[in-house]
């Protein structure tokens, strides 16, 4: 509308509380919903995650906005336009994240250079895809700027008749093939391990974990068009390089052996698309390799190199880290060489509503809701609830995944409504443990699987929740 004064991004940003004012975006207006929030439908907490950014992706998610009586009460609220179409501040060449993409104000970072970051817990149930805005980041080195036109994917190595080179078009005329796939965080809910010790890495909570679809090309077809017969060739690891680099010449890759490869066969996809649109720069644009059920760490975005060859990615994050040791074994006498890297992922549940801290409305029962997932394709079988220290047990109800149960690659999410005991004063704690297909449980405490590294932790998850008088 035109008459209205112009904000920048930056601007609306600054409104974000209720002493601030609470500005938010959508298209190209700037609304001011200060007295609204408190009247939100969905609850103040909710649309406060929009607090001083762009409220579409919130919409996209809770489709019943999009109806014309919400758009005009918007238009109620408007009170300026955007001058400017999101794009990065003055950029600083001696700074190698200048170049990063911008993120949505709803992601809570736990370091910004290199920049990681969890979405709110609380909006994880409730799409089974994630979002791509709000799907977590884990980046080691600034984001590279790959030019589609010049994007080439090398494949060859051991065993191979020839090697490919091959274009961002050349790939997409490929057979398509989707698969839903969690990708986790070795690290995901390391602040809970830091509370029993310290250890060295990001204090994630519990939302280092998000779900997609994703499109490309079936690693098995790119190599049969190198002449390599996956169940046949002759070597131990297949390796895949990103084209994220640092000023001193790190890169990041890793590599899966080659059983792994061919145990999961056409699914492992060489990806060019999430959830249907374009893989967002942050998660590797424009092609990153997707090997379901396996940890975060091998699904390496900006893929530009894939090599079959007789010994693993020599890469630091495959060599020095992402493994597992036990509680023993500290930074003075770790020998990293000792175990192999993680990849098959353990069997992982969370409590994502209510939050920790939650004053409940009813002091008799509780809905829980959250997500459960296994590496190595296990299903989940159960999901156990307890509000009584695990004197007594409720099972979750388990929302369909529409994937066969040994070959289960998405997340499993879940509800249920279990009793508050009575005994129970002012605070109760809620934990949930999931059940895979192979019959594995979680620990039931973080202290017996501290390690140095804080990663694979994976105990009951809990919550504390205070009770209404
Ligand atoms: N690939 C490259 N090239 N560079 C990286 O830093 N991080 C890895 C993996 N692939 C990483 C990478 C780690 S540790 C994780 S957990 C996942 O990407 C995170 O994927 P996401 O940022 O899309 O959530
Ligand atoms: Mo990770």
């Amino acid at each position: 509308r035109k008459g209205l004064p112009t904000y920048t991004i930056a601007d609306v940003a600054k409104h974000n509380s209720k002493e601030n004012k609470i500005w938010v975006t959508y298209k190209n207006g700037v609304y001011d919903i200060t007295d609204f929030v408190a009247n939100h439908p969905g609850g103040s907490s909710k649309i406060m995650l929009a607090a001083g950014s762009n409220i579409e992706v919130f919409w996209n998610m809770y489709a019943q906005h999009k109806i014309p009586e919400i758009y005009d009460m918007l238009e109620e609220m408007r009170i300026g336009n955007i001058t400017e179409k999101p794009k990065m501040s003055e950029k600083d060449k001696s700074d190698p994240y200048s170049n990063d993409p911008l993120r949505h104000p709803a992601l809570k970072p736990s370091s910004v250079k290199p920049f990681n970051a969890e979405p709110p817990l609380e909006l994880l149930v409730d799409k089974y895809l994630t979002p791509n805005e709000l799907f977590f980041v884990r980046n080691h080195l600034p984001v590279p700027d790959i030019d589609p036109k010049k994007y080439r994917l090398t494949v060859g190595g051991k065993g191979s008749r020839r090697e490919l080179s091959l274009s961002l078009d050349e790939l997409r005329k490929f057979p398509q093939k989707s698969v839903v796939c969690i990708v986790q965080c070795a690290g995901n809910r390391r602040s809970e391990m830091v509370k029993i010790k310290p250890v060295k890495g990001l204090n994630w909570g519990a939302a280092a974990i998000s779900n997609a679809e994703w499109t490309g090309v079936p690693l098995d077809d790119l190599l049969k068009k190198a002449g390599i017969n996956i169940d046949e060739v002759d070597c131990k690891h297949i390796i895949f390089d990103g084209a994220d680099s640092d000023p001193t010449g790190t890169t990041y890759g890793a590599s899966i052996p080659i059983d792994m490869a061919r145990k999961l066969k056409k699914d492992i996809v060489v990806a060019y698309q999430m959830n249907g649109e374009d893989i967002p720069r942050d998660h590797g644009y424009p092609v990153r390799i997707i090997i379901p059920g396996i940890v975060g760490a091998r699904q390496v975005k900006w893929l530009h190199r894939i090599t079959l060859s007789d010994t693993e990615s020599t890469c630091h994050w495959q060599q020095k880290d992402y493994k597992g040791f036990h509680a023993s074994i500290d930074w003075h006498n770790v020998d990293f060489s000792t175990v192999p890297a993680i990849q098959e992922y353990p069997v992982q549940s969370a409590i994502c509503e209510p939050k920790d801290g939650t004053v409940l409305q009813d002091k008799e029962e509780v809905t829980v809701k959250g997500y459960a997932w296994s590496g190595g394709g296990r299903g989940i079988v159960r999901v156990d609830l307890s509000a009584d220290g695990g004197k007594s047990w409720y099972s979750a109800e388990l929302k369909p995944t529409r994937q066969p149960l040994y070959k289960t690659f998405g997340w499993t999410q879940w509800e249920g409504t279990i009793p508050i005991p009575k005994e129970s004063k002012g605070v109760a704690q809620i934990m949930c443990k999931a059940v895979d297909s192979s019959y594995n449980v979680q620990p039931d405490s973080v202290e017996g699987i501290w390690n140095l590294r804080g990663v694979l932790s994976n105990a009951w998850h809990k919550v504390s929740v205070v009770l209404p008088k």
